[in-house]
């Protein structure tokens, strides 16, 4: 009997005496390794265009810590540059795309999204699917529709995403097409993505938060529920992750309704609250603070030790609560791997 990875048992509601692990942005500037081939490899964008190059950096992070899973190494806004918005990353600050500023910016988009324009993106799942270990899941991913459209709106990042707020409200039209573009589009990538051997997908709407609730059930509800109902005939096996960060008193409705197997938590979410507001049937990933792991020490295995005893017994991923910072040091994550592992 083949034995199923344990991510991918934790996926399909096994609770597991040791949950597997993995973390956000798992593949980036704190390791040296990345540092290295990155300073080699070009601009941000070539780097995920690399096949050779992204399925090593890929690979790095299993290497080092031997995590339960590997994450595509790529970006959410590849799929606004194949949609033809101009992307670039300049080094030390984020991404600079050519702002949506009123709704005939709209009109220099591609009409469609061609999934074949990230070709490269599908030849780095084939290439890391060969040397992966075999007790490591692989994992795919795309932006959800409304952190996408955050950016591709206001052309770079901001603390509150204010400008695609300002352009919904102004241009509810507008922006409901390109929410609709971006729902088509990930569901194509998505596809071809498991297609080529991710073995789950995560769908990260890290600016979900910011949205009043009307507007919350618009632009991260419902295009995440049309996502999942696609996906899921499409490709009925395969699990799917939601990581709607700041979805705060929202948890049990998006449990019941979105149709994901399993919930990302953030950082402020409290596990013991959770764990009363979402039924087993769903898994819960999460939520160690990244600054935790930055600081080390006894705050971090406190935090370690909560997390794991608050899920024990039902269905949990061990994960940080948003993405690894380039700061953190090496060994305070080889002491969580440790720690995740040897309790009790
Ligand atoms: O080398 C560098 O300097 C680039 C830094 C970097 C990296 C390593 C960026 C630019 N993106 C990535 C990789 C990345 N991005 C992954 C790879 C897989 C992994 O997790 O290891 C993933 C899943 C993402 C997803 C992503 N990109 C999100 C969603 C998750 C999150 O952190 O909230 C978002 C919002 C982005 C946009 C983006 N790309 C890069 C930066 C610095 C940002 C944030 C921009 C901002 O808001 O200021």
């Amino acid at each position: 009997m083949g034995e199923e990875k344990p991510l991918i048992a934790a996926l399909r509601g096994e609770a597991l005496d040791i949950p597997p692990i993995w973390l956000m942005r798992q593949a980036g500037r704190y390791l040296p390794e990345y540092r290295e081939l990155r300073a080699r490899a070009g601009s941000f964008l070539d780097t995920c265009y690399n096949p050779e190059v992204a399925a090593r950096i890929t690979l790095q992070p299993i290497e080092r810590f031997g995590f339960d899973a590997a994450i595509l190494f790529s970006d959410i806004l590849v799929v606004p540059d194949a949609l033809g918005q101009k992307v670039s990353f300049e080094s030390g600050h984020g991404p600079k795309l050519e702002p949506i500023a009123e709704p005939k910016d709209l009109d220099r988009l591609a009409p469609a999204f061609d999934a074949d324009r990230l070709a490269p993106v599908y030849q780095t799942i084939e290439r890391v699917k060969r040397e992966l270990p075999e007790t490591v899941a692989f994992i795919g991913f795309c932006g959800a529709p409304w952190t996408v459209a955050s950016y591709m709106i206001a052309g770079e990042g901001t603390p509150d995403q204010a400008p695609a707020r300002l352009f919904a409200y102004r241009h509810p039209q507008a922006f409901a097409r390109l929410i609709d573009r971006l729902i088509e589009a990930s569901v194509a990538y998505l596809t071809r993505q498991i297609d080529a051997g991710v073995e789950t997908v995560q769908l990260f709407d890290s600016w979900a938060g910011v949205l009043p609730p009307q507007e919350f059930e618009r632009w991260v509800v419902s295009p995440l529920r049309r996502i999942i109902a696609e996906l899921k005939q499409q490709r009925p096996s395969v699990p799917i992750i939601a990581f709607v960060r700041g979805a705060g008193p929202h948890l049990g409705d998006l449990a019941k309704r979105l149709g994901a197997d399993a919930l990302g938590l953030d950082t402020s979410t409290p596990p013991q609250w959770a764990i009363g507001e979402v039924p087993a049937s769903v898994t819960l990933q999460g939520n160690l603070d990244p600054l935790a792991l930055v600081a080390g020490g006894e705050a971090l295995d406190r935090q370690i030790d909560e997390i794991s005893s608050a899920f024990a017994g039902r269905p949990h991923i061990f994960n940080l609560g948003h993405g690894v910072l380039p700061e953190t040091p090496l060994a305070h994550i080889a002491r969580l791997v440790e720690r995740v592992r040897n309790r009790g």
